[in-house]
């Protein structure tokens, strides 16, 4: 690795002064006497795109991670000139850039706070091995900064005083501190004195990040090659920060089936038929809810991609249909690796039309992987894509799999030292032909891409679901992900907590850990406060390596299995708050999961909290870490909330203890918040109800809360059908005002609401629905929560 210091030794600057520059549309574009060397883009009023050429020319602007839907445009422009700097103001932001040496510093517009400066700012090294540059940034870090982001690093969600590099890789059985790992998502945010901005370094070479590690004061990033390109975001809330970057970057296309919330149930793995069956039969027979059922390599005949093994497999179809009439939904492994077979269709089809990767002087990129040698798909050329997608015709119209799991996508290779392709391997990149070097990072994200186009044309007009291990910024809009293979340990509970805020952080929200850990065995102790930790999560999954033993929820005998089901029972009556956060997310860019600091960044309390996390919008969540435990201290942040278990009314803003036997797990709901639930089904779509649950949590003061529905699949909703209806809580001294205000053409299956009432301070004397008093009656009471069934079409509930 190339550190700081040997490339500010080496490191060229400009030597020249910016002398003039052009505005085109939204850019201005800033010349030396040799040319242009700097183009700003002023992509919103708080987002600046910075794109530096060291030669005057600037590469053919292309990128993967950029949507196509990214909001656009500003509102407020204004450029002035003095004898040394640029001062380029909009309604958020203010950039000065100085002249003499193009470095920039950039304030908040509202009161002129420095928000972010360049120390030595641009600067780069010639890479005579490669060609083009080692491209790098320099800035200053702020007295007191912290930085969040980049993916799924495993270390301390503060990543102040740090290193990190991404480069896509396999990473079997990890650790704390590995790095690189499966993603690369070079995206940061950083705060200091209240205010959060972010900056995301759209270089899909091989890039690093140092926070203050060599230097105290400085945090830079650079890259093996490509261009200086990254886009300053300012928020000044974090979570503002990185519903803007998720935005850019682009969010689900869209909302994920609801089942897919459930809960999946995997292992490398169930075969044959006899074994899947009986495992699906048993969280039947056990009442433990579950709504996917896995497949991994060995349901294919010698792990050819697109076959069945027809002596473990005999009938794909029936067997997929008998599953899913028990509510089962199939989901398959697919990987980029195709068997060199002259038999195998597939690899004769990808021959015949060039469809594989090639070195750098011709022949195809051959590589062991489970097959043994196999050639690999460019998933960088469009037409390859296209061809990709439509294999998925007979697994997903004919077979009915409802989902695809892409593995190995790094690209991971067996038994060569780094574990990938070499450099030299050649790739379309949409028309801009490159080497490995550049398109690694972005391999997996095109698979994955490839396999949703596939899934989204099959399933259609059902909503797509794919899973990928590897990705590179942006890959949100197609997949969702979980975080490889993780190991059996206590410590790598604690990285799953990490990994899946951070994820959340860095815009891909869908996420989630193999609970219970894909290497070695847990055991129930372990597997259980992993189940607690993992009904908390976007993506659900229990997978395990065969090798160590069974994973599934009833091994650990019968306290555990009793545990588990009650938290996953908890998962499925939580189905619609979940379902609403997602909503959220696709339509602002909201983290599903917050972490602390993302809460209430100015409580500086959080700064450097890992351990709880705001599951949705209301619902405090923090795991139990460690084994023997009877119960943990944790944060409160600020505000009020309510325990969970017990009802019981806690301020925040302060470390407490809170008991959590093994059956339990701390977690807490903001107060004024009202929270939907479900019954409890063993599969999304079991049950059709008539009434759904709504507990209303008093509070002295204002309150909002969502709730969204719709077909639970489908695309109806983008038309319309969908419900959302928008709570206001208003609580005072001796009085309770909900108001209800619904939009969207979508009619509900049930009709009713049941409010139940927590922590409401006063005794009721009287209760008026849409202005009209209700019978005393109609209330059932209970020490702490009270309950009233109500049609759904109310506009207001007024407690007295
Ligand atoms: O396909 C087998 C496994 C899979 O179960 C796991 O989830 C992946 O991360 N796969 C890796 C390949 C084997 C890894 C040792």
């Amino acid at each position: 690795m190339i550190t700081n210091t040997e490339l500010e030794q080496k490191g060229n600057q400009y030597p020249n002064h910016i002398v003039s520059y052009e505005k085109n549309i939204d850019t201005l574009h800033f010349r030396t006497e040799n040319g242009v060397v700097l183009q700003l883009t002023i992509v919103r009023d708080s987002i600046l795109r910075f794109r530096y050429a060291t030669n005057c020319n600037f590469e053919n602007d292309f990128s993967y991670a950029i949507s196509k839907y990214a909001k656009t445009g500003y509102n407020y422009l204004e450029i002035k000139e003095t004898k040394d700097i640029y001062i380029i103001t909009t309604s958020k932001v203010i950039c000065r850039i100085f002249k003499s040496n193009l470095k920039v510093k950039l304030f908040d517009a509202i009161d002129n706070t420095l928000i972010c400066q360049d120390e030595i700012g641009f600067h780069w090294e010639e890479s005579y091995e490669y060609g083009g540059n080692i491209v790098k940034m320099s800035k200053v870090s702020h007295d007191g900064e912290s930085y969040y982001g980049l993916g799924d690093k495993a270390d301390h969600l503060n990543l102040k005083g740090k290193r990190f590099e991404n480069w896509v890789s396999d990473s079997f059985a990890y650790g704390k501190y590995t790095d690189p790992l499966y993603k690369s998502i070079p995206f940061y945010t950083g705060l200091h004195h209240g205010r959060s901005y972010g900056v995301f370094f759209d270089n899909t070479f091989r890039s690093n990040f140092d926070f203050s590690h060599e230097r105290k004061n400085v945090t830079s990033f650079w890259a093996v090659g490509g261009e200086m390109n990254y886009y300053f975001i300012y928020g000044p809330k974090m979570n503002d920060v990185v519903s803007k970057y998720t935005d850019l970057t682009g969010k689900p296309h869209q909302l994920p089936p609801m089942w897919t919330l459930g809960y999946h149930q995997c292992k490398w793995s169930y075969y044959p038929e006899a074994k899947v069956k009986e495992i699906t039969s048993t969280f039947r027979a056990l009442q433990i809810p579950c709504d996917a059922i896995y497949l991994d390599i060995d349901y294919m005949e010698g792990f050819r991609c697109f076959t069945w093994n027809k002596e473990y497999f005999p009938d794909p179809k029936r067997m997929v249909k008998e599953l899913a009439d028990d509510g089962f939904k199939t989901i398959v492994i697919i990987d980029p690796g195709i068997k060199i077979d002259p038999e195998y269709a597939i690899f004769k089809e990808g021959l015949d039309n060039d469809y594989f990767c090639r070195r750098a002087d011709g022949p195809h990129m051959k590589g062991k992987v489970w097959p043994g040698q196999c050639v690999f798909p460019d998933y960088t050329n469009k037409d390859v894509r296209s061809w990709w997608a439509d294999l998925f015709k007979e697994l997903v119209e004919d077979i009915g799999v409802k989902g695809v799991w892409n593995d190995m996508n790094e690209p991971a290779i067996m038994e060569v030292p780094n574990k990938t392709f070499p450099d030299d391997v050649r790739h379309d990149y949409d028309g801009n032909p490159c080497s490995h070097r550049k398109a690694h990072n972005i391999y997996g994200m095109q698979m994955a891409r490839a396999t949703y186009q596939g899934l989204k044309k099959f399933a259609y007009p059902k909503r797509p679901f794919v899973i990928t291990r590897a990705a590179y910024a942006g890959t949100q809009r197609y997949s969702s992900t979980w975080t490889g293979d993780n190991v059996a340990t206590w410590e790598h509970l604690w990285i799953a907590n990490v990994q899946a805020q951070r994820m959340a952080l860095s815009g891909f929200s869908f996420v989630g850990s193999d609970i219970g850990g894909f290497a070695e065995q847990p055991n129930g102790e372990l597997f259980t406060r992993w189940i607690q930790l993992g009904v908390f999560h976007p993506f659900c999954r229990t997978h395990s390596s065969g090798d160590h033993g069974d994973q599934e929820p009833w091994m650990f005998g019968d306290e555990v299995t009793d545990i588990v089901r009650a938290f996953i029972e908890l998962r499925y009556q939580l189905l619609p708050y979940l379902y609403t956060a997602f909503w959220q997310y696709l339509d602002e860019g909201t983290p599903i999961l917050k972490s602390l600091v993302l809460f209430d960044q100015e409580d500086i309390q959080t700064h450097y909290r890992t351990d709880e996390f705001i599951y949705g919008n209301d619902i405090l969540v923090c795991p139990i870490l460690e084994p023997n435990s009877k119960g943990r201290r944790m944060y409160i942040p600020r505000g009020n909330w309510y325990n969970h278990w017990t009802n019981e009314f806690v301020k925040g803003g302060r470390e407490i203890w809170v008991d959590a036997d093994l059956d339990t797990m701390p977690i807490f709901i903001k107060e004024g918040t009202i929270i939907p639930k479900y019954p409890i089904q063993q599969y999304v779509g079991e049950q059709k109800f008539d009434e759904i649950t709504l507990e209303v949590r008093y509070k002295l003061g204002k309150e909002q809360s969502l709730l969204f529905d719709d077909a639970h699949d489908g695309y109806d909703y983008t038309k319309g059908r969908y419900s959302l209806s928008k709570f206001k809580l208003t609580g005072k001294a001796n009085e309770l005002i909900i108001n209800q205000h619904t939009t969207g053409s979508f009619t509900t299956p049930y009709t009713r609401f049941k409010l139940k009432f927590i922590g409401i301070p006063f005794e009721i004397s009287k209760i008026e629905i849409d202005n009209v008093e209700i019978t005393f009656e109609a209330l059932q009471r209970s020490k702490l929560t009270q309950e009233l069934i109500v049609d759904k079409t109310f506009t207001e509930i007024h407690i007295m």
